[in-house]
């Protein structure tokens, strides 16, 4: 059933000219008059995803230090009942990410189409996306959000004090590169293998997580990249921006339009015929096996609880994408899987008729380095050790190309820990560039009582194209690999990033 349809937020030039800005700006000025409390409110929809009231916060980022606009409410709390079971609800690092968050959208927007009708607003008012990678200025914020004021004069419920973009001088944009779509290419929702389960495009098979581990290939990219460079940090370093952070992002009305694109992704990613998990623990959710259900608000106080098999597909959802039908088709023709092995020296012919089944690949440790590293302001470079037998075998894959799908290689930072969300690392592998990867989440799954027990965040990376490139130059037989991780944003004194461990794997297809 499709009635409503979610629209790009750069129509109309991104202005309040654009009437789903403009209505979306009202709606969330009525969510923001109710109070913490009231289950119809902004602020509590925002702890839903995740808060710093209740807990012993003292500073930044507890809700209380948070400098206006807007003007944030850290009273009154809900009973302890009903906090317990809606607020600090988000999935991250976990295969629900995508249910989750799609569940949380839907509420949302019934919450804001009810208070614009109840002005006059239209009633086939939808939540806009943002697509920060579509043509022209659209890497930019929708100007509608940077206006201090509405048309008629009124203080702009849109416009956010702790935003300060990549630079962190205000301007608030997406850059690209780092930031791209290539998780779109990946088919496998969550990779299977006995030993290191591959988060895959959805992310990791977790029970109910509150986030810390490993974020799948959308969550990470455009994800959490997007939040870190959206929220930076505050010019003098005092406080990153509400987008840099879980426990503060929902805040942000800009929030809501990045994740209406991600949640565009995972549909386009579905109709281009690739499918999500179909087991039990995933349709049924964590509430099937006796945890922590989803949960909603809905208008008139009513709950609305759901699962994953729920909002799995659009057919069963109430809304569509523009333009969606266009974005199912891919513009390549070739996979990326053919494209590699065309590298490789593989014929076309050969290549196309090639398809590693990666539902039995086997995932195996290839090298490490195993001493903490601290991240300094400067960068850290680690030399990583390798197992020559592992690459050997490796090796010999990579030179029978035409006859067998050749490994994959993954480098993962492992057990990074700090105390600031708001950066990014750039990866290095032998001088060539692995990616980035962003420190959403960083803060509290480096607590020590948190909820898994403050093991920080593993990061992965896909470095088969380094190794391939190696391989081709004849240069993947030394047994080390040097790697080298630079931060994109100063590290403050006292302030710290270690990484407990790096690891490289490689990955059999077959
Ligand atoms: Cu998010």
């Amino acid at each position: 059933m499709t009635g409503y349809t979610r629209a790009n937020a750069w129509n109309s030039g991104g202005t309040f000219n654009n009437q789903d800005l403009l209505w979306y700006a009202k709606g969330v000025g009525v969510m923001q008059s109710r109070t913490l409390d009231d289950p119809n409110s902004w602020w509590f929809f925002a702890a839903i995803h995740g808060e710093y009231v209740s807990g012993k916060e003292t500073g930044y980022p507890g809700w209380a230090y948070i400098p206006p606009a807007p003007s944030v409410p850290t009273s009154p709390l809900p009973s302890p009942d009903v906090l317990k079971q809606y607020w600090n609800q988000c999935q991250h690092q976990t295969w629900y990410f995508l249910p989750w968050h799609r569940g949380y959208l839907i509420a949302l927007e019934l919450q804001l189409r009810e208070a614009i009708v109840s002005l006059g607003g239209p009633e086939t008012w939808s939540l806009p996306f943002w697509n920060y990678l579509g043509p022209d200025n659209e890497y930019h914020i929708p100007p509608a959000f940077t206006e201090k004021k509405l048309p008629d004069g009124d203080d702009n419920p849109l416009f956010v004090d702790a935003r300060f973009g990549p630079k962190n001088d205000g301007n608030i944009y997406v850059l690209s590169p780092p930031v791209n779509q290539d998780c779109l290419g990946n088919d496998i929702y969550t990779g299977s293998s006995p030993n290191t389960p591959r988060p895959g495009f959805g992310g990791p098979e977790t029970d109910f997580w509150h986030g810390g581990g490993r974020s799948g290939n959308l969550e990470s990219n455009p994800h959490n990249l997007v939040h870190v460079e959206v929220g930076g940090n505050a010019p003098d370093n005092s406080i990153w921006g509400l987008m840099s952070d879980p426990g503060l992002a929902a805040l942000d009305p800009i929030f809501y339009l990045h994740h209406c694109n991600i949640d565009r992704l995972w549909a386009v990613w579905n109709a281009r015929g690739n499918e999500n998990p179909t087991s039990d623990k995933w349709l049924k959710g964590p509430a099937a096996t006796g945890d922590r259900e989803f949960v909603m608000p809905k208008p008139q106080a009513t709950a609305w609880v759901f699962t994953p098999q729920d909002v799995d597909a659009m057919s069963k959802v109430d809304y569509t994408y523009e333009g969606l039908s266009t974005d199912a088709r891919a513009s390549d023709t070739m996979s990326p899987v053919q494209k590699r092995l065309i590298r490789l020296g593989v014929n076309q012919v050969e290549a196309a008729t090639m398809a590693p089944d990666t539902e039995k690949s086997s995932t195996e440790l290839l090298g490490t380095h195993d001493q903490t590293l601290k991240v300094g302001s400067a960068g850290v470079r680690a030399a990583v050790k390798l197992n020559s037998t592992v690459k050997n075998t490796m090796l010999e894959t990579l030179a029978s190309a035409a006859k067998q799908a050749p490994d994959r290689a993954y480098l993962q930072l492992e057990n990074v820990r700090g105390t600031r969300d708001a950066n990014t690392l750039d990866v290095y592998v032998n001088g060539k560039s692995a990616g980035s990867i962003a420190l959403f989440g960083l803060r509290r799954a480096s607590l020590k009582d948190g909820e898994h027990g403050g093991s920080g965040l593993s990061l992965e990376l896909d470095i088969t194209d380094i190794i391939d490139a190696l391989h081709l130059e004849q240069a993947f037989d030394a047994d080390l690999l040097d790697v080298r991780i630079q931060p994109d944003q100063s590290i403050s004194d006292g302030e710290e990033i270690s990484i407990g461990r790096i690891g490289v794997y490689r990955e059999n297809g077959s």
